[in-house]
């Protein structure tokens, strides 16, 4: 006992002796090259953001204007302390600053683009038991999903329709509750469009109820094709903004039985008769419902050839596929897939034994052109949050532009950008972190001790760019300086996202979660940056971040 209140106390003194974090030397150096006598005047830290942050110059005055409110600051200059707040601001100095519009060209058809996709938007938890309920579904678009999946199934009276996982105990929603939802909160987080896929599980007449739902609730919102409008490609993002899509199988039609062939009918009066009523039946037969689906998709039948469904059809649709059936595909009709995928959309969604809600690897959909890549939005873990990086992109609006080389044909690909204009690689220096002892309990990570943090860099992207780095963890440290220098080459920037992971290092047992993000490497601020820190659920922690460093090779 003696013992552990001896460690204590003196761990603890350790820690309140380390809480103010101290610039690095490459920060001392950097301000003794752009000041003179302590001080850095405006139009030293212009050039300073010219030489190293690559930086527009009049961003110099806005960082002085911050400093201005405070006591200490001195109105000559910034002293190497107001440097050092500057480059660690969240505000002032992001690594990645999300613009707040879409940059890319957003006027190509939707098979172009990675949409931001959701697999059973409805469920709160895990595939099984959990309850169903609109509010996945809202903090979802919230968060810039723009396809939301809905199952849809008659109500336990047979009267009305519900949004549950089908042969599972998952309570129910009813289904105008979650199309509200939709509608209230589709174009908070972007304007470019919704697209909700349902799984129709339903009945003539329960369509028919469906049709009539989604015209009052969307109204002018709802995006009904004219009949043999876009066929052979997709409208673009940026026509159907503000618009809901529908996607969804059509279903089968009841094939009407052949005028009988006797006598009695081949009177003029008869046949025009049977016309009439052929009519009325045709309306009830192309039903409302059919004709409000946007988006036709198909679905794969059990024991169906892999290759034939990659078949580039005139009309343009849909295709499902699950995790594990596109690996299956990828591996032997890999080229085929980018074709379809060039016109066609293609959805992969999680194998059904992940009951658990976990998700998959995003990358080898996205290598193939899968523009809906549907996840588990409930679940964090790596890969989700590999998704949240690659869908901050672009303003986060929830749809990015799918590199050239997935768009042409390999032999015509000439309009890939000039070479020397494409990122080759990236150098990363790790500084230091800050910010845990405000956001955690003392024991948090160890019961008698700091923690021993360290960062793991992770390049994720196509299979030659996949790297994983980590620096040491420095122990017993609630403000930890690593310094420690990375080098990653890259050769599909558009597909490169930076994941950074930082915990506490454990000699016994898992180490423990202390901070995530994850970048897409094309938007990185070089320079010398403040790399904000999320918790698992991807909320930003509010003090949590680390000083690093940012060098493209082009
Ligand atoms: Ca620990
Ligand atoms: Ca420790
Ligand atoms: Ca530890």
């Amino acid at each position: 006992m003696y013992k552990h209140s001896f460690k204590v106390c003196f761990f603890f003194s350790r820690r309140f002796r380390t809480n103010v974090a101290e610039a690095p030397e490459d920060v001392k150096r950097m301000f003794d090259k752009y000041s003179e006598n302590g001080i850095m005047n405006i139009e030293q830290l212009q050039k300073f953001l010219n030489d190293v942050q690559g930086e527009d110059s009049r961003k110099a005055q806005v960082i002085f204007n911050n400093f201005k409110h405070l006591n200490f600051f001195q109105r000559r200059g910034l002293h190497l302390e107001e440097f050092f707040r500057y480059l660690l601001d969240q505000d002032l100095n992001l690594a990645f600053s999300p613009s707040h519009s879409a940059y890319q060209d957003m006027t190509a058809p939707l098979s172009h683009y990675y949409i931001f996709t959701g697999h059973n938007s409805y469920l709160t938890g895990n595939q099984l038991s959990s309850d169903c309920s609109e509010t996945p579904i809202i903090r979802a678009l919230k968060k810039g999903v723009r396809a939301i999946e809905l199952d849809l199934w008659p109500n336990s009276k047979k009267n009305g329709v519900d949004v549950r996982h089908g042969g599972t105990l998952t309570a129910p929603v009813e289904l105008v509750k979650c199309l509200r939802a939709i509608k209230d909160h589709a174009f908070t987080a972007s304007k470019y469009p919704v697209i909700i896929t349902f799984e129709d599980h339903l009945t003539h007449d329960l369509r028919q109820e469906v049709a009539e739902m989604l015209k009052s609730t969307f109204g002018s919102i709802l995006y009904v094709p004219e009949p043999g409008e876009y066929l052979n490609e997709f409208p673009s993002p940026e026509l159907l903004k503000g618009k809901i899509l529908i996607s969804t199988k059509p279903p089968e039609r009841t094939t009407r039985e052949k005028p009988p062939a006797d006598e009695s009918a081949s009177s003029e009066e008869d046949i025009e008769g049977y016309m009439e009523e052929l009519d009325k039946d045709e309306e009830i037969d192309i039903p409302e419902y059919e004709s409000l689906i946007a988006i036709h998709a198909k679905k794969m039948k059990r024991g169906s050839d892999l290759r034939t469904l990659f078949n580039d059809m005139e009309k343009v649709l849909r295709l499902s596929l699950s995790e594990q059936k596109l690996e299956e595909a990828v591996s032997k009709y890999g080229h085929e897939i980018i074709r379809f995928t060039q016109r066609n959309l293609l959805r992969v969604y999680p194998k059904g034994s992940r009951f658990n809600s976990s998700n998959y690897n995003p990358m080898l959909g996205w290598t193939h052109g899968a523009q809906m890549v549907a996840f588990n939005m409930q679940r964090a873990g790596k890969y989700l949050w590999t998704m949240e990086g690659m869908f901050r992109g672009n303003g986060g609006c929830g749809y990015i532009k799918k590199p050239e080389f997935l768009l042409n044909n390999p032999k015509t690909s000439s309009s890939r950008s000039t070479p020397s204009q494409r990122i080759k690689g990236l150098k990363i220096k790790v500084y230091m972190g800050e910010g845990w002892h405000l956001e955690f309990d003392l024991s948090h990570f160890d019961f008698y001790s700091p923690p021993d943090l360290y960062v793991e860099i992770r390049m994720v992207g196509v299979g030659k760019d996949r790297a994983t780095r980590k620096t040491i963890p420095i122990e017993n440290q609630w403000v930890p300086v690593w310094n420690e220098e990375f080098s990653f080459s890259i050769s599909t920037p558009e597909l490169a996202l930076l994941q950074i992971v930082v915990r506490d290092h454990d000699t016994s047992g898992k180490d423990d979660f202390a901070g995530q993000t994850c970048l897409p490497v094309k938007e990185l601020q070089s320079g010398i940056r403040a790399v904000p820190l999320y918790n698992k659920r991807g909320e930003r922690y509010k003090h949590v971040k680390l000083l690093m460093r940012f060098d493209f090779q082009k």
